[in-house]
């Protein structure tokens, strides 16, 4: 049977760690289906909005190759129903959630993948205010 595998995030000024995440969830089955964070979730998290708007976020992530389907992730409480309603056999995220997620074991695998070094969103937004 195919697996289908579930990731979430903000995916904010899109970078070389987003692509190795997004890379290495689809290469654990058959069809990768992303939840990209709402301005207003990223703001209730980051005490900021994103510098591209989620319709931005969501057409940078939907148009990778291996990114099958993509839904805008409004709550991180509704972490439970987004897995059931895409059907998630699979929910792999990157280790700076370790942990986090572990109580959705008992409805598909969870898996963490250490995150790409020395790159975040983040850290371009600090040096980009630099220059
Ligand atoms: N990531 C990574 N390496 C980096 C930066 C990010 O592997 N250098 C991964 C993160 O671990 C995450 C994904 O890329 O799995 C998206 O990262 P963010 O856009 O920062 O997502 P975040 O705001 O943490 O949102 O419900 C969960 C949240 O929506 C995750």
């Amino acid at each position: 049977m195919s697996k289908r595998v579930i990731t979430f995030g903000t995916f904010d000024v899109f970078h070389i760690g987003h692509i190795n995440i997004l890379e290495r969830c689809a290469s654990l089955g058959d069809t990768l289906i992303v939840g990209v964070s709402s301005d207003e979730l990223n703001f209730s998290k980051k005490q900021r909005y994103p510098i591209y708007d989620q319709e931005s976020r969501l057409k940078i992530v939907q148009s990778l190759k291996f990114v099958d389907e993509v839904f805008v992730e409004h709550s991180l409480e509704k972490k439970r129903e987004y897995i059931e309603f895409y059907r998630g056999d699979m929910l792999a995220m990157g280790d700076d959630w370790k942990g986090r997620f572990d109580e959705f074991n008992d409805i598909c695998d969870v898996v963490y993948f250490p995150r790409t070094p020395s790159i975040s969103t983040t850290e371009i937004i600090e040096i980009a205010k630099k220059f």
